[in-house]
């Protein structure tokens, strides 16, 4: 018998069909509610719920993209992967790692199409993800939209930390891949002269922007997006906050260059629903997320 590796959801993403593995040609939700490093305020363990909550109550057509997701390809709604709750962090997120590779680690994302939109959980889920699509794709972009810098090569002794998701990334990078980095406006010392060194960091949204438009069309994207990147004005419920943020018109501008690309997977990380008893963050999370879904969709059918 194999072992349950993925709770249905509490309830179903507004127009997701459920599936309980990865479907080829296709967009896959799954969420990933791992929060074991989280060091300041945890709670992101609910989000993918939350998010799925929210999204039967907010609009399915957004006015950005003048697309709906009523009339758009099917996606898929995996569930929430189980995590494992021991108390160790570091074997909770290894083990709930090797349940994502039982799940898909024998697929072949590029020729079977398999595009995955995942939402988290803590930021060091991402890396689950990010290493796998870096491995199928040698000229993958990694887009990472974010507060912090997140180069560290550990934080508090934890080698898969949510501080240290960028670097366990560039851990897998090749030659062909790339990385640029907006929104970050906190980090060491080290982490800024790294970034300048390597030209990682864009200098405003206008440059970011004209990065994505520049791509080639057929280039694959991974968008790593943690909700921290927002000012906490807008988006107060995450676990570290800082002042300084973008807002959500910012995104916007983003995904409306990126609906014109290759996105192949996205993740949506660090929203904390207990932080911010108001719901608003919530609400701007899944709008969010329904636009990344938009995003994904190509016009001829069964392209998403
Ligand atoms: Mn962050």
């Amino acid at each position: 018998m194999t072992e349950t590796i993925l709770y249905p959801p509490k309830c179903l993403y507004r127009t997701a069909r459920p599936a309980s593995r990865p479907q080829p040609h296709s967009l896959n939700m799954i969420g990933f509610g791992f929060d074991g490093t989280a060091c300041f305020r945890k709670g992101t363990a609910i989000a993918p719920d939350a998010i799925r909550l929210v999204a039967s109550d907010i609009e399915s057509y957004s006015p950005y993209l003048d697309l709906d997701l009523e009339e758009t390809a099917p996606f898929y709604d995996l569930g929430n992967l189980i995590v494992q709750q021991s108390g160790d962090a570091h074997q909770d997120y290894l083990a709930t790692h090797e349940r994502f590779l039982q799940l898909a680690g024998d697929l072949d994302f590029a020729a079977a199409g398999i595009k995955f939109l995942t939402l988290g959980g803590e930021h060091s889920i991402s890396y689950s993800f990010v290493a796998r699509y870096l491995q199928t794709f040698p000229d993958l972009v990694l887009l990472h939209l974010d507060a912090h810098a997140d180069l560290r090569d550990e934080y508090q002794g934890y080698h898969y930390s949510h501080a240290s998701i960028i670097r366990r990334c560039l851990d897998h990078f090749g030659p062909g891949h790339q990385l640029l980095q907006f929104g970050i406006r906190s980090g060491t010392k080290d982490e800024y002269v790294w970034m300048r060194e390597n030209h990682t960091l864009a200098p405003s949204l206008d440059a970011f922007v004209a990065f994505i438009e520049g791509l080639p069309a057929s280039r694959p994207i991974y968008l790593t997006l943690d909700l921290d990147y927002f000012d906490p004005a807008f988006l107060p419920g995450t676990g570290t906050p800082e002042p300084g943020g973008q807002d959500f018109f910012s995104f916007v501008r983003i995904i409306q260059a990126l609906r014109h690309k290759n996105m192949v997977a996205a993740d949506v990380v660090e929203l904390s629903p207990p932080v911010d008893a108001s719901g608003n963050s919530d609400v701007f999370a899944t709008k969010v997320v329904r636009e990344l879904i938009l995003a994904f969709y190509r016009e001829a059918k069964n392209e998403r």
